[in-house]
């Protein structure tokens, strides 16, 4: 599909992941977009229409069509003449970067879900335990390639700029670690 980009408008929150791998898509593509933040406590009633079934950020508006869920996002804007493309051009490699970026969805997220929502030590100690086990596979010699690339990505400027202030994530899930203790 080859497609003119049109009005682009991005519904986020500062604090998110899906939200910034959205975000860093579009600006490394070079898709002027406008951004809509949204506070979760209170969403916004263009929200819950744009996004009916999850009423989650991030959604992509455009033309006023929306697109739900992170990753389909990126396989849409992928579609768009714009360039550099995200995937590889090898379709093992393509499948690789979506085994990957599955994993992260499938076994990360839900753990780290279970550690910041945990009522009490036992069971915040033990999905603390499962998710240092599901990160081993990312350990330097079992994937020396994958350690460097994140690496190399500390350092683009593009990342600085996209990612929130280490500082202020940090006080913000001090605060939701506080709001689940018993
Ligand atoms: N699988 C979704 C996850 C989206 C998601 O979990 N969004 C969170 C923010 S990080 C959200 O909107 N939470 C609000 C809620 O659960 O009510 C994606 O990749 O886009």
């Amino acid at each position: 599909m080859e497609e003119k980009q049109g009005e682009v408008v991005l519904f986020g929150t500062w604090a998110s992941n899906p939200c910034t791998r959205v975000e860093l898509a579009l600006k490394l593509k070079g898709i002027p977009y406008e951004y809509v933040e949204e506070d979760l406590k209170n969403k916004s009633e263009l929200l819950l229409r744009h996004n009916p079934v999850y009423k989650k950020v991030p959604v992509l508006v455009h033309n006023g069509k929306s697109i739900a869920e992170s990753l389909i996002i990126l396989e849409y804007i992928e579609c768009w003449n714009s360039t550099p493309k995200l995937l590889p051009e090898d379709p093992h490699q393509r499948a690789k970067v979506r085994f990957w970026a599955n994993y992260y969805d499938q076994k990360v997220v839900p753990i780290f879900y279970i550690i910041f929502g945990a009522k009490g030590k036992e069971e915040r100690e033990k999905a603390i335990e499962d998710l240092s086990q599901v990160l081993k596979v990312f350990e330097e010699e079992k994937n020396p390639k994958f350690l460097s690339w994140v690496n190399a990505l500390k350092n683009c400027p593009l990342m600085e700029e996209t990612l929130p202030p280490h500082e202020k994530l940090v006080a913000m899930l001090r605060v939701w670690l506080n709001s689940t203790q018993a």
